[in-house]
């Protein structure tokens, strides 16, 4: 068993079990014009943790290991997108209408690509979700039962919302789970400190965090 320094205690994993999964780095979150603005968050959190999340990303690909991508997305006729969450949280531009991006979070638009420097390569897997985690309404368990994975590092945006749900459906499933501390980013530095303070409470009762080092050192 290899070591990840992590807190609350060292996350053990084995080199071939190992994936990571970067959630939402879409432009949609981390521009102006897209969703997040939308609901009136600064984008500028999420654009700083950019190039921390491309050094993680580079790390899993030198090693060999496994890189999953998510998106949070709904088909053009929006028939996976239930009124509820698109009416939620008053935003200016609502999910599936037309802003400066394109439609708002719906496959294929321009705002919802993934950010050109996190672009994946071919033969990557990408998971299209259109919920806040990334097991409901996916492939997600079965391409991890695929690839054999069993601990899974956590990186993208926000800590809070799609990150945590992630974590937490994961660590349900039986996946030991790490979250990459500067390589996910909130709207709200109070609800990123507190999402991390919960993971790792209580003996990793969801999961470890650590630094992008930390995990890069762990795998190198
Ligand atoms: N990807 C993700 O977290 N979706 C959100 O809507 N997050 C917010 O914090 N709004």
């Amino acid at each position: 068993m290899a070591e990840i320094d992590a807190q609350p205690f060292a996350f053990g994993f084995k080199l071939d079990t190992l994936a990571l999964v970067v959630i939402d780095m879409q432009r949609d979150f981390a521009e102006p014009g897209g969703f997040g603005a939308s609901l009136g968050n600064d984008v500028s959190r999420v654009t700083a943790i950019v190039p921390t999340v491309k050094k993680l990303i580079e790390g899993f690909r030198d090693a060999g290991l496994p890189v999953i991508h998510t998106m949070e997305c709904h088909r053009a006729d929006l028939s996976d997108l239930p009124p509820a969450k698109r009416n939620r949280g008053n935003p200016s531009i609502r999910i599936g209408d037309v802003g400066p991006m394109g439609r708002v979070l719906i496959v294929g638009e321009p705002g919802t690509a993934i950010l050109d420097e996190l672009t994946p390569l071919p033969g990557e897997i990408v998971i299209e979700k259109p919920g806040k985690g990334a097991f409901y309404a996916t492939s997600f368990g079965d391409d991890l039962r695929r690839l054999g994975a069993q601990q899974l590092v956590f990186a993208g945006v926000t800590t809070e919302v799609c990150v945590q749900t992630t974590m937490r459906e994961a660590n349900d499933r039986g996946y030991e789970c790490l979250l990459a501390e500067d390589a996910t980013e909130s709207y709200f530095p109070e609800f990123k400190a507190a999402a991390l303070a919960m993971i790792r409470a209580q003996g990793a009762i969801v999961g470890w965090t650590a630094t992008t080092d930390q995990v890069l050192q762990g795998i190198a």
